[in-house]
Parts: structure tokens; sequence; C-alpha cells
């Protein structure tokens, strides 16, 4: 069947069930979104043209929101607790659905075990079903749901199950045996997943799929009129809850010599100690009076925490700068609370690096806190500059609509792409060697990975600098680390074409392979296609690296992968 666009979302509102508190909030949003979606889903039609696109039957099972992981977010919503989770999931379904796949959603263990076919009363059914969806989207909480009571059928159908995964799961914590090997066990990982099924809320590493949320987007007559109606002496901070506001009296007051403070803490019935007597709390403001505050104000500032929340985008997308704390040395799951135990070592350079690295300025000013000087004129000069609203192409509801639709016509992990074994020869060589020889291009020979998604004539492979990332490498040449393209550099015949001077070449599981070790000539490659990383580096090694070209706005697609 052929999957149509829809544009009458109140089905989706139906099926989106109620009662929660989250629930509530997503409806809300989703309503609120609705004319945008329909306003996207045109223009993407018009940009696909007549292309086939398939209806999917589509589980959508939120488990931290079943009362069966504890459901701690829903009693939180209305008193400050994190809702870029409920963000993320709202506009998740809202694609799926506008994109016209047929969806079920489920928030609790019953409704999961009745859409899945489980006899009632069998915790743990041993037996294989056929299962109805082609595709299972889920978070972790959910995932361990299904393993308890999918029986067989977990392990045959997981490779349709798509887990939401907000800080991401880097590959050496997702192999069970390395994991454990190698302390990378953590509460979260080892499920030996293809490292792609596990999708992001921001753009972290490319071993993820990125699958981002939407900010509301302006036409040109509403930039017009936010531009004309800032205040330049008005800043809001970012922090809802007001913990995040302790000990930070010191660069309110330097603030509060140049702008109006406004804040939106959640309070019970006084102001909390934590917020001065000069800043004007709002209290907690529905999601679309926020918006109206940030079309107000000039500076959106943050103090740290939350880390890589929607807020920033839409303060952005509102025309605010934002400005933000640099963090020396980096925040990572080895030196800080929050990311303790989640399973990555990515390391956090500022409170959003997203805004850091994507966005930068003249939106977004990432400064030392510690330097009073520095931030003070950061303020000054932030008050002189001009911007215009701004939202990343891939944080738009067309944006948003082609990325899931370019994933679910091509993401296929029920297929194993078998690539060569390890050490063999290719069959033909794939290369054309670049003039500096340490760079290579992927012959425009599609004929060697017919079919093969993202394309593999993308495929640009680097040899890394020794102790640096290939996430980071390929983004040293303007590209994007691309994992599936790993197999097609793991063979002796790389090395070769890159005139690696390799005096023995060995097989080994190690998430940093294929690599080349400096002391001793030796070149190693990646047993274990599971183990592909871009992230991950060593002083010991230079990474080969498998990078390809993106799409302007919308890097989770190369150029040819519509
Ligand atoms: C992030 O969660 P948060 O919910 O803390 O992220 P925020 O950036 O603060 O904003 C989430 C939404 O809250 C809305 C705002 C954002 O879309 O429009 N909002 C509001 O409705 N009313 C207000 O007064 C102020 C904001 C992140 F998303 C999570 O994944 C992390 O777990 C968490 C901790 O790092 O940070």
């Amino acid at each position: 069947v052929q999957a149509v666009f829809r544009s009458n979302l109140s089905h989706l509102l139906e099926l989106m069930g109620s009662g929660k508190e989250s629930l509530i909030f997503m409806k809300k949003r989703t309503k609120r979104f609705t004319a945008q979606w329909v306003l996207a889903a045109q223009r993407l039609a018009q940009k696909l043209g007549g292309v086939r696109r398939d209806q999917k039957q589509i589980l959508v099972h939120i488990g931290f929101l079943t009362e069966e992981s504890g459901d701690v977010f829903s009693p939180r919503v209305l008193k400050g607790g994190p809702l870029g989770e409920m963000v993320q999931w709202a506009d998740i379904l809202a694609a799926l659905y506008v994109l016209g796949h047929g969806l079920r959603i489920t928030v609790s263990l019953k409704e999961l075990q009745s859409n899945l076919g489980v006899p009632p009363g069998r915790g743990n059914c041993p037996l294989t079903m056929p299962l109805p969806f082609d595709l299972i989207y889920t978070d972790y909480h959910g995932l361990q749901q299904m393993k308890q009571h999918m029986g067989l059928s977990f392990r045959k159908y997981r490779c349709r199950i798509r887990v939401i995964d907000t800080f991401g799961t880097e590959p050496a914590y997702n192999h069970e045996e390395y994991a454990t090997l190698h302390g990378y066990r953590t509460n979260w990982g080892y499920w030996n997943l293809n490292p792609k099924q596990f999708m992001t809320m921001f753009p972290h590493t490319p071993d993820n799929s990125f699958m981002g949320f939407v900010s509301e987007e302006l036409n040109e007559t509403e930039k017009q009129l936010i531009k004309d109606g800032k205040a330049s002496n008005m800043a809001v901070v970012y922090g809802k809850e007001a913990s995040i506001w302790k000990g930070k009296e010191k660069f309110l007051s330097i603030l509060n010599k140049y702008m109006e403070i406004h804040g939106t803490v959640y309070y019970e019935s006084q102001r909390p100690p934590e917020v001065p007597a000069f800043v004007k709390n709002h209290g907690l403001l529905p999601q679309p009076e926020f918006q109206q505050l940030l079309r107000k104000a000039k500076l959106f500032i943050g103090f740290g925490f939350p880390y890589e929340g929607p807020a920033p985008l839409e303060a952005i997308a509102n025309g605010c700068v934002f400005l933000q704390s640099r963090f020396s040395p980096p925040h990572s799951s080895l030196n800080h609370e929050f990311f303790r135990g989640k399973p990555t070592s990515r390391e956090v350079f500022s409170q959003h690096p997203y805004a850091e690295n994507f966005i930068g300025k003249p939106h977004v000013w990432t400064v030392d806190y510690n330097n009073s000087e520095e931030f003070e004129a950061a303020i000054q000069a932030i008050m002189t500059t001009q911007v215009d609203p701004y939202l990343p192409y891939e944080y738009t509801c067309e944006g948003m609509l082609e990325r899931i639709h370019a994933y679910i016509q091509h993401q296929d992990f029920c297929v194993d792409p078998a690539p060569a074994p390890p050490g063999a020869r290719a069959p033909q060589s794939p290369f054309i060697l670049a003039p500096n020889a340490t760079h290579l291009e992927w012959a425009h020979n599609t004929s060697l990975a017919p079919g093969a998604w993202p394309p593999v004539h993308s495929l640009r492979a680097w040899l890394a600098a020794t102790g640096r990332a290939c996430t980071d490498a390929c983004l040293d040449h303007g590209l994007i680390c691309e994992p599936s393209f790993f197999p097609f550099l793991n063979s002796q015949d790389a090395f070769q074409k890159l005139q690696v001077p390799c005096d023995g070449i060995e097989s080994e599981m190690n998430h940093l392979y294929p690599a080349f070790a400096q002391p001793g000539q030796e070149c190693f490659l990646q047993k274990e296609p599971l183990l592909f990383s871009c992230a991950g580096s060593s002083t010991k090694y230079r990474r080969l690296c498998p990078c390809r070209d993106f799409r302007k706005g919308q890097v989770a697609l190369c150029q040819d992968c519509l």
C-alpha cells in the first residue's frame, strides 16, 4: 500500500489518548503545530514528486510514560520538570502520522501486550508470534519491557525496533561482550542493536540516527514584526527549575546592570529563594506564552543546565541571541553526575554543543563564565548586535518529515549488508587515489554496492591524525562520518591505497579499528561489524575514517540520499 500524506490531525489526537499531564502537553503541542505540519507535508510532497512511499504499520510505545517504569515525568510537567522528551515524542508522532503511516500508540504495558498479541496472563510468552508491525519506535524503558514480554519474538524482530535515545549510545557501549570486557558497561547499553537503530535528539555522533524535533518556523512578515518589537534590554533566563539558578547571583547581578531579567521558574506560592528580587519571574508558562516572551526578548541566557534542550533553538528561532557557558574541562560521563551511566563518552564543551557548532555567532555566544570581563563584554556586544530569527532546516517540520521519510524508506536493519570479510582483498579496486595520498574517493562505480544507502559514491575516506576521532576528522574536512561505509574501508586494500606502510596486519575487536598504529607500523582491521564506530579516539592510533557529504541544514542526509 502507498502512503498518502495526511492533512487532518484530529484522528492522531484521538490516538494519543488522554489523562496524563504529559499526554495533555503533547496534544496541545500537536494541535498548535497542525498548520505547520500540513504545509510542510505539501512542500515535501512537491519535492519528492511522484516517488513511491510504502505505508508502514508502526507501533509507538513510549516506555518512560508507562506506570510500570515509574512515570516520573508526567507529575512534573506542570512543575518545571523536563519537557524535552515530550516535545520530541509529540513531533515524532505527528511526523509519522502526517507521512501517512498506520499508527498505534501505547503508554502502558497492558496496551503494549495487547498490541503485540501476547496472550493475557502470559507475562513471558515463549512462542514467536507474527508481529503485526513493520516498525516499532520506543525508548530504553520500552525496550526492556519488550524484551521481557515478547519471548522469542524479541530476538527475531528486534531489527524492526528504533530506540529514541536523547543523548545517544556509542557502539562500544552497545556491544555486550566488548562493553563488559572493556569497562563500557552502563545501566542502559549492551543491546547489540545496529547503532543506527538508536535515534537522538541532536546530531551527536553519526553512529546513531539523528531524529530531532521541530521548532516554530516564522514567515517573513512575522520575522519583521519580531525584529521591530524587540526590547534590546530584555533577557530571559534558561531554566524552569529553581535549582538551576542556585549560585548564579554573580552573573545575575552583572546582567542586571544592563538588562531587565525575566524568568519562567516554577513556584508553588512564594518566589523561590534562588531567584533574586530584581528578576521578573512569570512562573512556568504554557508553551505558546513562553514563545511570546522569547519574541520580545533580546537575550536568552543559559547557566549550564539543562544540557541540550529544545529551548535554545526556540529562542534563536524567535530572534534571541543565546548566551551560554563554555565547559572547560568538558563535561562527560566520566566527570559529571548527569551523564554518569549514559552509554556515551562524548565530551560536552558547552551547555548546548549543537547551538555552538551548528549555529554559532551571531546567534550563539559561548563564553567562559569564570571570566567576568569576558562575560560582561559579551552582554554589551549582544545588546548592540542585530540578529534575524533563525531555524536550521533540520528543525523545521519539512526538514523533520524529509529525514524520517528517508529513514523509513531506506534504513533496513533486518537485512545483513554482508560486507567483505575482514582481511579479504576487495575483488575490484574501489578507490581512486587523491593526489595528497591521505584521502580516497570512492570510484563512481555503484555496481560495487547496488542499492546501498547512503549511496557508496558519496564516500570520502580519510586517515585521521593521531588521537583524532572519526567524528572530528570528517568535520575537519567539511564532511560527516558515515559508519555504514566502514566495511568498505576495512581491508588491506584500503590501507594500501592510502599508502599506509603496514608492517603487519591484524584483525581484532576494537571500536577504533580500522586503524594504523605508528609505533610498530601495524595495521588493524575490525573483526566485529557492530563495533564500527565514528566516535572514539586514542593517542595510539591513526583511524581510517569513512566520511560523506551532507545537505546544507540536513546533516543526516547526503546530497544524493533522497
Ligand atoms: C532538556 O529538557 P528540558 O525540558 O529541561 O528542556 P528545555 O530546553 O528547558 O525545554 C523544553 C520545553 O519547555 C518549554 C519550551 C521547550 O520546548 O518551550 N517551556 C515551557 O513550556 N514553558 C516555560 O516556561 C519554559 C519552557 C532535554 F530536552 C532533556 O532531554 C534532558 O533530559 C534535560 C536535562 O538535560 O534537558
